[in-house]
């Protein structure tokens, strides 16, 4: 098993990333500390490097070497934007995610609209490595920015019938092409068990490499669940509600055979139609052996008493 979570003292910057833009970034940051131009710095950062201002170092980080930008940014699932690995890259560029709302709604007591930054303002942001380990048998390891899931829900007082978290992505056919054909049921909707959201590992992401969010990868705002298949890390969130029973998924939906409610990170629970065993580690040669899956993706410890006296075959 990997080791799950470093040490913050033990995370370099130099040892998270090989990007030049995030280096330069980095340094130029380091630069104009050292000068004195802490308040000037961001006024004086160029376009390209709008980063976060206030991004603490987590304890989270898979240690294993991290997917370059472009393999993170040109090899996704994000069928609003097409189905094909590329079509995201191609066809959401021109999205534009600002401004953006959220809407907190159901079983809580403090529910609410809200803009982006009103919404993300009360949280620490937190460099976070997480691999993300897709239904279809490939990984790849992302540094995440973000915050945590369970510090953003417990903001809103969900009340005691609040047994789940439903999570629904943008709806909106002039924005995102890909919903004009009915490839799945639009939006895309994804759900939690409460205590699997009040876990300390998913986090609401808003960037990658220390930047923001590409269109592509979820922008404004998107769920990353780690110990779980890369479908339920929803993107483009517009709405969060907090419900009694079970909400109705997308995948579940389209293939209830094949996608489960739970969907973790499984490698004994074969998908009806492949193994899950292994994985295919994205931007390693076509020769380089595969990688065996781990069970909840590597985070046993933290979530394996979640689904104790549950049969993981049948909660699939
Ligand atoms: N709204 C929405 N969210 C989505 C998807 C999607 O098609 N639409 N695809 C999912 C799947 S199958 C995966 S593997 C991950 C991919 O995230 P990435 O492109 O940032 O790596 O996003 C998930 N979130
Ligand atoms: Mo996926």
């Amino acid at each position: 098993m990997a080791i799950l979570i470093k040490k913050p003292n033990a995370i370099k910057a130099s040892e998270i990333t090989p990007e030049p833009v995030y280096l330069d970034r980095r340094r130029f940051m380091q630069q104009s500390l050292a000068t004195g131009f802490l308040l000037a710095a961001d006024a004086m950062l160029p376009a390209w490097a709008k980063r976060w201002p206030e991004l603490s170092k987590s304890v989270f980080n898979t240690g294993d070497e991290v997917n370059s930008f472009e393999d993170i940014t040109h090899y996704n699932n994000f069928y609003e934007f097409g189905t094909g690995k590329k079509d995201p890259q191609k066809n959401a560029g021109s999205f534009n995610p600002r401004p953006w709302s959220i809407a907190v709604e159901g079983e809580c007591d403090k529910p609410g609209v809200f803009n982006l930054e009103d919404f993300i303002k009360p949280y620490a942001l937190e460099e976070r490595i997480y691999r993300l380990r897709c239904v279809e048998g490939w990984s790849m390891v992302i540094p995440w920015v973000g915050f945590s899931l369970a510090d953003m829900l417990k903001t809103f007082a969900p009340n005691s019938k609040a047994k789940y978290v439903e999570f629904t992505t943008l709806l909106d056919k002039s924005r995102m092409p890909g919903q004009k054909r009915r490839v799945l049921r639009w939006p895309y909707v994804e759900g939690l068990r409460i205590d699997e959201a009040m876990n300390p590992l998913p986090i609401m992401a808003v960037g990658l490499y220390g930047d923001t969010l590409p269109n592509q990868n979820g922008a404004p705002i998107r769920l990353v669940v780690p110990w779980k298949y890369g479908f339920k890390s929803i993107k483009s969130i517009v709405k969060i509600r907090f419900t009694e029973t079970q909400p109705r998924t997308t995948w579940n939906l389209s293939a209830p055979k094949e996608y489960g409610f739970y969907s973790n990170v499984n490698p004994i629970v074969d998908h009806p139609r492949w193994s899950q065993k292994k994985e295919r580690v994205i931007g390693l040669p076509f020769w380089a052996p595969k990688r065996d899956t781990e069970l909840y993706n590597g985070y046993g410890e933290q979530v394996a008493h979640l689904y104790q006296g549950m049969d993981l075959r049948k909660n699939f």
